[in-house]
């Protein structure tokens, strides 16, 4: 079957958007999906994201595959792509906010006045058995904790926002073989549901370089969930504000963990590149 479908990118984290309004059922298979990520024999993406009929009161429902076909609850850069995506096909051009139902709850993208969209990503979880993690206790919050990886003792600090993420700072990212650890971080068995692996470079407190392996998707040049993981990490290790700008491989994110209402707050571009057919 031939589909059309739409390729945006938020800082060079891309993904392949589909309409698929009609239907609560992704229109492809995870088998299909991973293929179209595929850089050569594919279209090429780190995802394939699905726009469906909302549920549980929201405007719309946003499903993701990983390049690899699994799937993760929740995608901050391609949430942003998804507002952009759904605001074209609706023809919007004036700001508004969406309503999205995720595998993480409700998520609430809004496309600013300035062509940014700023995302309500909620709340931070931060308890072992929230994450998931197997390291500490189950209800305790895993901070600088030790972790062996290829032989070396790390510390991590580890924060869901919907989806595992495992922090650890460093001197400087750019000495850090992400294609060697990021493997092996990913499928420790600390983290029974795998994990995205976040290497940070605190610069100033408000301004923070990060590298990203993701789960599922490898390296990548943005992970907007992984950028406000990291931010929430920075403040609770006493390293940075709670607004900064983290800077990815990409380009910047800005993100803010409000102390007024504990939700984190992520602001950054989505860009339409060009529309296509599959065969
Ligand atoms: O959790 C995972 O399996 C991630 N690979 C999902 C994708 C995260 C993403 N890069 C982001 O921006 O949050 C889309």
């Amino acid at each position: 079957m031939s589909i059309e479908f739409t390729k945006y990118h938020g800082l060079g984290n891309d993904f392949i958007l589909v309409d698929n309004r009609q239907s609560l059922e992704p229109c492809l298979t995870s088998e299909q999906a991973a293929k179209l990520c595929d850089r050569h024999f594919g279209v090429g993406a780190d995802g394939v994201i699905f726009a469906m009929p909302g549920q549980n009161g929201a405007d719309y429902t946003m499903r993701i595959f990983n390049s690899d076909g699994s799937e993760p609850e929740m995608c901050g850069n391609g949430i942003r792509c998804l507002a952009r995506f759904i605001a074209d096909l609706e023809q919007i051009t004036e700001p508004r906010s969406y309503q999205i139902h995720t595998l993480a709850g409700m998520i609430t993208p809004k496309l600013e006045s300035n062509g940014l969209v700023t995302v309500d990503m909620g709340e931070p979880h931060l308890l072992a058995n929230e994450i998931p993690t197997t390291l500490g206790e189950p209800t305790q919050k895993i901070v600088n904790h030790p972790l062996t990886v290829a032989e070396k003792n790390w510390e991590v600090t580890c924060v869901s926002m919907g989806n595992p993420h495992c922090i650890t700072f460093v001197e400087n990212v750019a000495d850090i073989s992400l294609e060697a650890l990021g493997p092996q971080f990913e499928t420790h068995s600390a983290f029974p549901r795998k994990t995205n692996v976040e290497f940070i470079q605190i610069v100033r407190p408000d301004f923070l370089i990060m590298r990203v392996w993701e789960r599922g998707a490898g390296i990548t040049l943005a992970c907007g969930t992984g950028a406000c993981a990291s931010l929430v990490a920075a403040v609770m290790t006493g390293k940075s504000d709670r607004l900064a700008t983290v800077e990815l491989p990409g380009g910047p994110l800005k993100i803010e963990w409000s102390q007024t209402d504990n939700h984190v707050y992520m602001t950054g571009p989505a860009e339409k590149v060009f529309v296509g057919t599959t065969n």
